[in-house]
This record gives C-alpha cells, sequence and structure tokens, in this order.
C-alpha cells in the first residue's frame, strides 16, 4: 500500500474513471442479457420437447427388421435374427440391405461387397462388448452397442475399397479390428 503512487494526481485525463454507478449500469445491462439468454435456453428446451424435436426414447419407429423388436435383441441370441447370415441381401422389393456383426475383434462380414449408386440401408450390431463402425472417407460413423441395432441408409458414390475401423476401444485386440468395404460399379 505504501508504494502506490499518491492520489492526489488522478488518474490520466485519457482514461475515464469508473464510477460506481458506470459500473452498476454494465452490471445491470449483463444480468439482463443473462436473464434473456437463460429464458430463450429455456423456452427453447420446452418448445422442442411440446413439438417433439427430442426423439422419444420408448423405441417406436426407426427400421423395422423381423426378429428384432424395436431394434433391440439379445446379443447371446443374434442366430435367430438377420444378423445370422451377415452380407448384403437384395429384398424383392430391389432394395439393398447390408447386415454387420461387430465383435471382438473382427467384423462380420469382414469384406463386405457393395454397389455404387445405389441406397443400402446398412444394420450393424454387436455381439459382445461396445464397438464402432466407421468407414474411412465416408461420412459413416456409428456407435455399435451390444443389444441395439444401428441402423442408417447411405448411397455410395464412388467405386473402390475402403477401410471400416472400429473407433470405440474394445480389448487387447482393437487396433487390429479393420474390415473392408469394396464399392463396385453397378452391375448393368
Ligand atoms: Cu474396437
Amino acid at each position: 500500500m505504501t508504494d502506490r503512487p499518491s492520489s492526489t494526481q488522478g488518474p490520466p485525463p485519457s482514461v475515464p474513471r469508473l464510477e460506481h454507478h458506470t459500473l452498476e449500469r454494465i452490471e445491470t445491462v449483463w444480468l439482463g442479457l443473462a436473464t434473456v439468454i437463460a429464458l430463450l435456453l429455456f423456452t427453447s428446451v420446452l418448445a422442442s420437447f411440446l413439438s417433439g424435436t427430442i426423439p422419444s426414447l420408448s423405441g417406436e419407429g426407426g427400421h423395422q427388421l423381423t426378429g428384432v423388436a424395436k431394434g433391440r435383441l439379445d446379443p447371446k441370441d443374434i442366430a435367430s435374427t438377420p444378423f445370422a447370415t451377415p452380407g448384403l441381401r437384395e429384398n424383392p422389393d430391389g432394395t439393398l440391405e447390408a447386415f454387420v456383426v461387430a465383435k471382438a475383434f473382427a467384423f462380420d462380414p469382414p469384406v463386405l461387397r457393395v454397389p455404387a449408386g445405389r441406397p443400402i440401408t446398412f444394420h450393424i450390431t454387436s455381439a459382445d462388448v461396445m464397438h464402432g463402425y466407421q468407414v474411412e472417407g465416408t461420412n459413416i460413423n456409428v456407435n455399435v452397442i451390444p443389444g441395439q441395432v444401428a441402423s442408417f441408409t447411405t448411397t455410395f458414390r464412388y467405386t473402390g475399397t475402403r477401410s471400416a475401423v472400429c473407433n470405440e476401444y474394445c480389448g487387447t485386440g482393437h487396433h487390429n479390428m479393420i474390415g473392408r468395404v469394396i464399392i463396385e460399379a453397378p452391375k448393368p
């Protein structure tokens, strides 16, 4: 305290002094802004709940799979679901579905052959622990949770071979858990 310059000189003229009422005004503005932001957040969350933008957790909707009720299955009983024979299949209506099973430390099928330019609906599940399914060079990246089916539809635009990696640490062989997706030119 003693080595401070004498207060009789006052602040330099270029710097306006912050009076008590100036600070009070700034704080009131900030408090008002915070109140407005809090109100906006509250009403937007409330509105999304009321309008149903937040997906319900009841498991309704989504993809319907024979042998899989509400996207849930027993990981120990995959044999009674379409995942018993993993791979690509063409339905009678011409749609394509790909079933993939992730298990420590591989994907089944290890090599998935798909045509380019056609929408393919993927269904992926885990036979044991939590895995990931990420196809490099695409925006495919899902969590593969045991007991649940991850479903999405995608269309590969370019032919070529891409790696499918597990991006969720699943054990000692995790770094070897690499599959392949071979995208072929569609048959005429
Ligand atoms: Cu893994």
